[in-house]
């Protein structure tokens, strides 16, 4: 079986790119341009997308919508992740959280997949806490101020494989794998 991937990021494809080959999965990067709404929901978003997609895209493909949420700034950057990360960036999140002492967050990524003319969401859910400082090189986004709950580094100190051990992706990927294995696509 081959899945396409649809995403913009080289690194979340590199990410799937390896859960997949764990799971004998061929894959094929999809970069394209389309219209991402903006919504309080990832879940909706991700809707959206996939509904979007289904006439530009292959089946079967999945997109991800994915966000860090902070709980002392109740949930921010959530849904606008990607834009608070291209404006004010890591720096910008440590100075907001510089009185914070609560540092709890939550990496959530929904998957939405399309096959056989249908719609399906997984969820993944990574709990951790915002770091004092940047530190690590690899990854992207908020990976060099995330330290997943029992580790004691970020994920951008992290190799992909052991990124892929924690990450919410991940969680989200194996709702994924099991929704396919049970229906017999794979
Ligand atoms: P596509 O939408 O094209 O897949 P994107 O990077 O814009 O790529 P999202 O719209 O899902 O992805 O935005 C999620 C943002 O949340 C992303 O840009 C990062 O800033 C952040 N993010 C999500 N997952 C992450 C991860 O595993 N590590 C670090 N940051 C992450």
């Amino acid at each position: 079986m081959k899945i396409r991937v649809v995403t913009h990021n080289k690194h979340k494809y590199d990410e799937y790119k390896l859960l997949f080959k764990n799971e004998s999965v061929e894959t094929e990067w999809i970069n394209i341009e389309y219209v991402e709404i903006q919504d309080n929901d990832i879940e909706n978003i991700a809707l959206y997308s996939l509904n979007i997609l289904k006439d530009i895209v292959k089946e079967p493909y999945i997109m991800e919508d994915s966000g860090l949420f902070i709980k002392s700034l109740n949930g921010f950057p959530g849904p606008y992740s990607s834009y608070v990360n291209k404006t004010i960036g890591n720096e910008g999140i440590l100075k907001l959280m510089e009185d914070k002492i609560n540092r709890d967050s939550e990496f959530i990524a929904i998957i939405g997949l399309r096959i056989n003319g249908e719609n399906y969401l997984f969820k993944g859910i990574t709990e951790g806490i915002i770091s004092l400082k940047i530190s690590g090189n690899n990854g992207f986004g908020y990976d060099p101020i995330f330290i997943p709950k029992g580790q004691n580094k970020t994920f951008a100190e992290m190799e992909i494989e052991e990124k892929n051990m924690h990450s919410h992706r991940m969680k989200a990927f194996k709702n994924l794998i099991q929704f396919l294995k049970e229906n017999d696509f794979l």
